[in-house]
């Protein structure tokens, strides 16, 4: 996993994005509703969270953070503009099966310029995973899908296939989901103080 993160890390770190770490554990306001995932919100349930027990309630209840995108969300309301960030680092879910752990691990992306575009982020994301899996050719398709927090969404599948049980990455009969993505969404940059009609960004999350 280590060695994992250190080759996403340098490949992103080739295209100007630097390293960013938060808490563990977080305020459920940076987990979820900075990211447009407000209480009762049908994500929340997806999420397994862990809830620390204590007396808070509402947003300033306490959570084993379930992704990475609040050290994103923190970035933003701290650091100048433009941002070029990855966050690397672990994640806790309450989902315990053979193909399941309740810790794992995940890189986020965050780009905010003026002026970014879904052209970018399919950019640095075939960019990325060409460089990683060593396939200039790799196929790589976009379908459409959602996020809370990202609009327009899509996950990102490469091509792969299955020969006597081995597992292949490369051009062949079947996909393979490895991402999900998008342009970030105007009410998550107006949380953080950011205005859409200035700026815009990109984001972008896979799990190790
Ligand atoms: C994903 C998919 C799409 C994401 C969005 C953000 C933020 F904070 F900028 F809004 N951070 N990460 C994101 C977007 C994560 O993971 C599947």
């Amino acid at each position: 996993i280590s060695k994992t993160l250190d080759e996403i890390s340098c490949i992103m770190g080739q295209l100007g994005f630097s390293i960013e770490k938060g808490p563990h554990v977080e305020d459920d306001y940076y987990n979820f509703t900075a990211l447009n995932i407000p209480e009762n919100h049908p994500a929340r349930q997806d999420h397994d969270t862990f809830y620390i027990k204590n007396n808070n309630i509402g947003i300033k209840r306490k959570v084993l953070r379930t992704h990475t995108s609040p050290v994103q969300i923190r970035t933003m309301k701290s650091k100048d503009l433009p941002i070029r960030i990855i966050a690397p680092g672990s994640t806790f879910r309450c989902d315990d099966d053979s193909t399941h752990s309740p810790m794992f691990h995940q890189v986020e992306a965050l780009a905010i310029e003026k002026k970014l575009d879904m052209g970018h982020l399919k950019g640095v994301i075939i960019n990325l995973l060409s460089a990683f899996f060593g396939q200039d050719d790799l196929p790589i398709r976009f379908r459409p899908s959602y996020f809370p927090f990202t609009e327009p969404s899509a996950e990102v599948d490469i091509g792969c296939s299955k020969e006597n049980g081995i597992l292949k990455i490369g051009k062949g009969k079947d996909w393979m989901e490895v991402m999900g993505c998008g342009m970030v969404h105007p009410k998550v940059l107006l949380n953080c103080g950011i205005k859409p009609a200035e700026y815009n960004g990109f984001a972008f999350g896979l799990g190790v």
